[in-house]
């Protein structure tokens, strides 16, 4: 496939200033007439070069210029473009094709589901629609007239407003909308189906009346009621906390089974996997209820960081994606508890964007090159992105955040804009340089901070070294230093904050950012490959809390003794902080067990590590904040995904075990306190997902996951009861999550309970296939298989081959990486069989394979047989080539 470099983005030599579309629905086909207004882009001037369209799988029946037909030799067709050679420097241009909605499995563009026609356009979607200049960077005004079978498609919807209606004989009817803002391509979207519809009303601040509609599957509109009310705690709060408010009359939520990805947020018309609209007790978690908040949450904000402000190019992708991660994160940490949101970004993170950042796909925040655009929906575009913008605001403070938002607006509404001028605005609305901080959206991979202090009791100076590095990536082999934010601060032997008073201190220009002169955390601006910052009247030898909030997307290392661990574990004023100590102390646990293992020696779990869990468990004066949910994240230990990116090679089968032998060791010598917690965290009454009682549940659970580690048939019973009496999604998933774990009757018994009662609903089967390719049972790989064959999956639908496939592959880290490569291979004949369907979820898929590198020479062996394999086959697409031969090059 062929490589698109950033440093090749010209502008658009046409524009198109509007497109009337025309889709007219059949059974087998669709009929898609464009007119375009087009005129040679005025900043490109002079210019001669052919008009080019893109095009994908479109059968063109007929093109006319001006309202002349063309002939033959007027215009040339391959498979991907249409060139018009000789065009005047204004034109319309009528294309007439034939598209195939029933046979689109790739699910991108206009495709066929149970209940009607839906559309993905993002990112180079609406090219399979019609002819266009399929660029973000070329804004059109959309007029949009559907037309089909009243009685099996009621709804007929598009961006913007409804203009005109009516019937049109044979039982066909027909609507038009017109959306009054210009958008890119990629924001089109249109629907024909039969749904339900929950109506609501939102009064904007400045008095707007704006409807809501949220359009579900037949019979479902009892589930879709929280993502309504999650869509106006997002708007209340866009316009509270950055004075955003919506900008149309009308804003609808479409929810579908087969889709590829979370949700779009295409203008006025989101279309949504049904994972994140539909939830009813009974059948959502706790974590799906909080997602289906922040899902509904970002696509929301969207509307004006992504569409209302766009982006130039693909390359540009996190101007959109970072920043509204980030205000989804902001959103989340107000509505829910901040410290416990933080803390599962970070886990997030750690799993999903370290792991890239450290393998063949690692690329900048802002790419600079790309096969496949789809291939780059990423950790590091998104959520590394976001931590970027973190980083902004935290440099340069709340309120110059604010300023630097609205300064962004004013200036660029309207507009489709790179990274640079979002970093521009924020530059200029605060009078913080920086320039050097532009270098995270274009260097890869995971700076590392060395740290090493020294404490001079004479005159009580307390220095810290700072050293900064990061490792070579993929076509960078040398990064020049980053501008890091340290936040930082000291504990003295209480356990409370010291004031922190650096040398060089200037009162009369504190840093315009978090942390001034005397307060208790101080960001540290770490600029230069070493340096040093000291700290004046320091009273005795403190213990430091470095990165704070986790300030910065860094590894941190600095040789924390277990004592020095457990004051922080203990004391830390900074939650966060707080949460990490465990992490590290049991992250050090068991990579220390595992040379033990190594060496014929079981795992020694010190008191120390015992006793810190106990207090957290009781929730210790110290241990709080009291809060269940925090606690419920403290005790949960690293996954075995985090500690193979510790190990210098991955040892799958000596993770796992000694992972579970810590488990369990903790869990017969807390046995009463889990057992008492559990009691004592009984939520009463009707089940609501608040985060308070969200909480409770967690530790509950967290209590109930320990006590089954002891193998003690009675935690096995008491798990099977509460997976039997439970009134809630949440606990009855908890318990056989755990149940699924060891081989007892109980089990069977669960599972099949479970699918019996929830058959006929698609996302509790999607919980049901993942329970089971996440066992840690040895014959798991086998009963994945099986379930492949299963009534319940399907390969064509997104959210199976999620559940059952990507489950097995990316949670279940033990059987994955099984010795004899038997998951590997597994995983290659998937993706082969995938590939031919869907491309972009199998290029998903294969992303798995990633890390083969780091594993022993046996598996390396196995993995990159399955990889040659994938690659050696005829007709691969180019979103599973560039993954495959990245991760062989
Ligand atoms: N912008 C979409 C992602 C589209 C992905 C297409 N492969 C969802 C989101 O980030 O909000
Ligand atoms: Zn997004």
């Amino acid at each position: 496939p062929k490589t698109v470099y950033l440093k090749d983005y010209t502008p658009p030599p046409f524009i198109v200033e509007a497109i009337d579309l025309d889709i007219d629905l059949r059974d087998d086909h669709a009929r898609v007439r464009s007119r375009l207004a087009i005129r040679r882009n005025p900043n490109m001037r002079p210019s001669t070069g052919p008009l080019v369209l893109d095009g994908d799988e479109l059968a063109l029946e007929s093109v006319k210029l001006n309202g002349r037909p063309l002939a033959q030799d007027e215009y040339r067709l391959d498979a991907q473009r249409l060139i018009i050679p000789q065009t005047p420097d204004a034109l319309a241009l009528e294309t007439v094709v034939r598209i195939h909605p029933h046979q689109n499995t790739q699910l991108m563009g206009l495709y066929a589901s149970k209940d009607g026609f839906f559309t993905q356009c993002e990112p180079e979607g609406f090219r399979r629609i019609t002819f266009f200049i399929d660029r973000p960077d070329v804004m059109a005004r959309y007029t949009t007239t559907i037309h089909a079978d009243k009685a099996r498609y009621p709804y007929l919807l598009s961006n913007g407003n409804l203009i005109a209606q009516g019937d049109e004989g044979s039982g066909r009817h027909w609507a038009r909308w017109e959306d009054p803002f210009p958008k890119p391509s990629y924001l089109f979207a249109m629907v024909a189906a039969k749904l339900d519809r929950l109506e609501d009303t939102f009064i904007t601040r400045s008095g707007k009346r704006a409807r809501l509609q949220i359009y579900v599957e037949p019979g479902k509109l009892d589930q879709a009621g929280f993502a309504m009310q999650a869509l106006k705690k997002a708007m209340k709060w866009d316009e509270d906390v950055f004075g955003l408010e919506l900008d149309l009359d009308q804003y609808m939520i479409v929810a579908v089974g087969d889709f590829n990805m979370g949700a779009m947020e295409n203008k006025g018309l989101n279309i949504f996997n049904t994972k994140y609209v539909l939830a009813r007790p009974d059948i959502a978690t706790d974590l799906d209820f909080q997602h289906i908040d922040r899902v509904v949450a970002h696509e929301y904000f969207h509307n004006w960081t992504g569409n209302r402000v766009t982006c130039r190019d693909w390359f540009q992708l996190s101007l959109k994606e970072g920043l509204t991660v980030f205000r989804e994160q902001e959103f989340g940490a107000d509505m829910y508890s901040r410290p416990v949101q933080r803390i599962c970004e970070v886990r997030h993170l750690r799993a999903t964007q370290f792991p890239e950042d450290a393998g063949p796909m690692a690329h900048p925040v802002r790419p600079q090159s790309y096969m496949e655009i789809s291939n780059f929906y990423t950790a590091t575009v998104y959520e590394k992105g976001a931590e970027v913008v973190r980083m902004i605001h935290t440099l340069i403070g709340k309120e110059n955040f604010r300023k630097g938002m609205d300064l962004y607006f004013r200036r660029h509404d309207g507009q489709a804009v790179t990274c640079d001028d979002f970093v521009q605005a924020m530059q200029d609305a605060s009078g913080v340089d920086l320039t050097q901080f532009k270098r995270w959206y274009d260097q890869a991979g995971t700076p590392v901070l060395d740290v090493s202090d020294h404490y001079d009791p004479t005159t009580q100076r307390y220095t810290l070294t700072v050293k900064q590095s990061c490792p070579p990536t993929p076509g960078q082999p040398e990064k020049l230093p980053f501008h890091i934010p340290l936040a930082l601060g000291l504990l003295d032997r209480d356990g409370q904050d010291i004031p922190l008073w650096l040398e060089g201190d200037d009162a009369a220009h504190p840093p315009a950012g978090d942390g001034a002169p005397g307060s208790t955390t101080r960001v540290l601006s770490v600029t230069q490959p070493e340096q040093t910052f000291t700290f004046l009247r320091v009273p005795a030898k403190p213990v430091p809390s470095l990165l704070r909030g986790f300030s910065a997307p860094v590894h941190v290392r600095y040789p924390y003794s277990d004592q020095a661990l457990a004051h922080l574990m203990a004391h830390d004023s900074d939650p966060f902080n707080r949460w990490e100590a465990g992490q590290r102390m049991a992250t050090d646990l068991i990579l220390k067990g595992i040379a033990e293992l190594k060496a014929g020696r079981d795992l020694v779990v010190p008191e120390s590590f015992v006793g810190a869990m106990a207090r957290l468990l009781k929730g210790d004066e110290g241990y709080g904040p009291r809060d269940p949910a925090f606690a419920a994240e403290a005790l949960s230990l690293p996954d075995e995904n985090f500690i193979a990116e510790q190990m210098e090679v991955v040892d799958p089968d000596a993770i796992h075990a000694v992972r579970t032998r810590l488990a369990r060791i903790l869990a017969e010598h807390l046995r009463d306190e889990f057992s008492h917690a559990y009691r004592a965290h009984a939520v009463p009454g009707p089940y609501s997902p608040d985060a308070a009682s969200a909480g409770k549940r967690a530790l509950r659970n967290r209590c109930l996951a320990y006590l089954a580690e002891t193998q003690d048939p009675q935690a096995l019973r008491l798990a099977f009861v509460q997976f039997e009496t439970a009134d809630n999604m949440t606990d009855a998933m908890a318990a056989l999550s755990i149940l699924t774990h060891f081989d007892c009757p109980e089990r069977e018994q669960a599972l099949e309970a479970f699918y019996a009662r929830w058959k006929d609903e698609p996302l509790v089967v999607d919980k049901w296939l993942r329970v089971q390719a996440t066992s840690r049972l040895p014959d798991t790989l086998e009963k994945v298989k099986r379930l492949t064959e299963h009534p319940a999956f399907s390969i064509k639908n997104p959210n199976k081959v999620y559940s059952l496939i990507g489950a097995f592959s990316t949670g279940n880290h033990v059987r994955f990486h099984a010795a004899d490569g038997a998951g590997y291979q597994f995983l290659a004949d998937q993706v082969i069989i995938l590939d031919k369907l869907n491309p972009q979820v199998a290029a998903r898929l294969a992303r798995a394979f990633d890390r083969w590198r780091k594993f022993d020479g046996g598996r390396q062996a196995h993995a990159r047989a399955a990889l040659e394999r994938i690659r050696d086959t005829a007709g691969l697409s180019k979103d599973v080539a560039e993954i495959v031969t990245k991760a062989l090059g």
